[in-house]
């Protein structure tokens, strides 16, 4: 059954990487009948993928490619009304939007690298919850809707040169979790998809601060994750019958056993 038809999806930071994917993974898997909400800073990325989604599918997929920082919690609040009535009625989150910056050690961490990354993962992550959650609470006498985010193994196991993006995954699984207690009462199913190692066009490009061959260092001798292989588990997870709930899922590639420990060919 292709429980997806006639949702509504939004996806923040669908401009590259996990975000982009995920995009065209919805629209591939339910083609006939979805609206999708394009979320990141970059709107000229997103008009782009858009085009993309619409030459592969037709007019079945609806996308609606919107600029909008996340971090700001004055922009986030007037999104979802300021939506025309057509796409006001949300059924999922996908907050996907983070970024690491550096990986200074604790005493020369910059002060804008902390702000980025805490400001984007964590509270930008809340802000799109708490704008989307409105509309869910609206929906029946208890509500419903799918929140899904992106953790990190990083949230799971610290790391030297990562604290501050390490306590940013590891506080989005703490809010993640007291959020799905808290609408315990609820249709609202909230899932956390954590990946391992994960190669994106971006990713590790950001972290090094635009240094290309650095970023290439960290996947040397390795086989990493591609953005297609979250985008897959993403779906899976919104996919499955109204009352499953795969709350929390950690996937690596097949030579990663934990956050540091991976099998490089030399
Ligand atoms: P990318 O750098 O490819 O994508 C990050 C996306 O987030 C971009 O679309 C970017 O768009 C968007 N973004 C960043 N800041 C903001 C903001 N303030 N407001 C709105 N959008 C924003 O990285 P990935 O796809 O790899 O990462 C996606 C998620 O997966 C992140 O949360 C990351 O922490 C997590 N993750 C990644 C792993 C990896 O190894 N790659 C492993 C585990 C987790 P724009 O710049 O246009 O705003
Ligand atoms: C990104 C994965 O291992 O670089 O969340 O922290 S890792």
């Amino acid at each position: 059954a292709d429980r997806l038809k006639g949702k509504t999806v939004i996806i923040t930071g669908a401009s590259s990487g996990i975000g982009r994917s995920t995009a065209m993974e919805f629209a591939r898997t339910s083609p006939k009948d979805l609206r999708l909400i394009l979320i990141a800073r970059r709107i000229d990325k997103l008009n782009e993928l858009a085009v993309h989604i619409t030459k592969q599918h037709g007019p079945g997929v609806k996308v609606l490619p919107i600029q909008l920082d996340s971090s700001k919690p004055e922009d986030v609040r007037g999104f979802v009304t300021s939506l025309t009535q057509d796409w006001q009625h949300i059924d999922v989150l996908v907050n996907n939007a983070g970024l690491a910056k550096g990986i200074a050690r604790s005493p020369d961490i910059l002060e804008d690298d902390i702000r980025a990354m805490l400001d984007t993962n964590l509270t930008g992550l809340i802000n799109m919850t708490q704008a989307v959650l409105k509309v869910f609470l609206q929906r029946g006498k208890s509500g419903a809707g799918d929140i899904v985010n992106i953790g990190s193994i990083a949230g799971r196991e610290p790391y030297p040169g990562g604290s501050v993006y390490c306590a940013s995954k590891a506080a989005v699984r703490s809010y993640t979790d007291a959020l799905r207690k808290e609408l315990i009462s609820t249709r609202i199913r909230v899932i956390e998809i954590d990946p391992g190692q994960v190669e994106t066009v971006e990713f590790s490009t950001v972290r090094f601060g635009g240094d290309k061959s650095k970023a290439d260092m960290v996947y040397e001798g390795c086989e990493p994750l591609t953005p297609q292989d979250i985008a897959e588990v993403v779906v899976f997870t919104v996919n499955r019958r109204e009352n499953v709930v795969v709350a929390d899922t950690l996937i690596m590639p097949n030579h990663q056993a934990a956050a540091t420990v991976l099998h490089k060919e030399t």
